[in-house]
């Protein structure tokens, strides 16, 4: 009999990602890489249900009632974005109960971007076109992540995100081709939005405390400069079509580069917003622990009824059953 030594399941899980196989749930993986994969989609997981209170304060006041369906539609993608992604982390050994735990308490982020207020019908447009926007441009490649049931749930999550990030476009095309009014107030929500979309990407490449490893491991594609610099490149062209202007002096085309420059990025207010000093960071703290606590007798009741079902088969049946006024042979 061989035996198995830690080397060799070490060299196993190495010559996989390096042939770009997938780790799936019952492959030996190293303790770091759970962790990290851990960290990461909770993060994922957080952002996407937190997310869904800056867009569902406008659902009572949506417009139209086409906008209010379709901005209901997008909120409830998000929950179910939160639920693939709680399950992928699940497959890694952690329950959905400890995440929200640690949500709770403040020992797991999720995506500065939900700690901004949404102060007028266009910053839903403007959620859906750069936050959408630069979800898509970072979560594309996570569907290559290297961990399988993180990349499949990517697949349906961008495919979903494609169509939030084209409600927001066409919602303020509308607007900025709209009254002086409505033209206003969608440049006045692309200026507040745009430099916290920039920073979604996370901190520059050489502040970024996971990124080598992450990419070592094939979690992560390219680095978060690369990939904030893919969005700016996407959304220049864009806002031209809007008619929209980005609030950068500094956004210029670079020949030599290929790639457009762009200004500096406040990382001062970025640590700020991490260390929950954004404008609405207790808000939001506050009301998704108001509706876990709220929800409690839902996920008691889902538990009693699993419970029930577990124990109880369905009993055979003694006699033949009859439809009323049926005559019994
Ligand atoms: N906000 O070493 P780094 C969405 C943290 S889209 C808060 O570069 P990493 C949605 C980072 O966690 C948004 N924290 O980290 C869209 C780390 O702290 P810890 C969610 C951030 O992981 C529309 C530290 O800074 N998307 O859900 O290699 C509607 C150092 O950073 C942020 C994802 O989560 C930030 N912006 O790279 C509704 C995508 N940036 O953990 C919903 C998946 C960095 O050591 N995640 N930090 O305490 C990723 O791709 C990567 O985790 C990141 C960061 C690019 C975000």
């Amino acid at each position: 009999m061989t035996t198995v030594t830690a080397q060799d399941r070490t060299a196993a899980f190495d010559a996989a990602v390096a042939a770009d196989e997938r780790i799936e749930p019952r492959d030996w993986m190293p303790d770091a890489y759970r962790a990290t994969l851990v960290r990461q989609i909770a993060q994922h997981a957080h952002s996407e249900i937190i997310g869904m209170q800056p867009e569902a304060n406008w659902i009572t006041r949506a417009p139209s009632l086409r906008r209010k369906a379709i901005l209901i539609a997008k909120v409830q993608d998000e929950a179910g974005h939160g639920l693939y992604l709680y399950s992928a982390a699940e497959t890694l050994g952690t329950s959905r109960e400890e995440l929200l735990d640690k949500l709770h308490s403040g020992r797991q982020k999720y995506s500065s971007i939900f700690n901004y207020p949404t102060l007028t019908w266009a910053d839903v447009g403007a959620i859906g076109w750069l936050v959408d926007g630069a979800a898509i441009t970072n979560q594309v490649p996570l569907c290559r992540c290297s961990y399988g049931p993180y990349a499949r749930a990517m697949v349906r999550i961008c495919k979903e995100e494609s169509f939030h990030q084209r409600q927001g476009y066409e919602s303020l095309l509308a607007l900025s081709r709209g009254t002086p009014a409505q033209h206003a107030m969608a440049q006045d929500a692309v200026d507040r939005w745009w430099w916290p979309s920039l920073m979604m990407f996370g901190p520059p490449d050489d502040e970024s405390a996971h990124s080598a490893q992450s990419m070592e491991w094939k979690i992560k594609r390219h680095s978060n400069d690369e990939l904030r610099q893919r969005f700016v490149d996407i959304c220049v062209p864009q806002a031209e079509a809007l008619g929209l202007t980005l609030p950068d002096p500094q956004l210029k085309w670079n020949d030599e580069r290929g790639h457009h420059d762009f200004g500096p990025i406040d990382w001062t207010e970025f640590r700020e917003v991490l260390k929950g000093n954004g404008p609405c960071n207790d808000q939001r703290i506050t009301q998704r622990k108001q509706a876990h606590d709220e929800g409690a007798w839902v996920r008691e009741a889902a538990a009693a009824y699993a419970t029930k079902h577990a124990t109880q088969r369905p009993a055979e049946p003694t006699t033949a059953r009859t439809a009323p006024g049926e005559a019994t042979a």
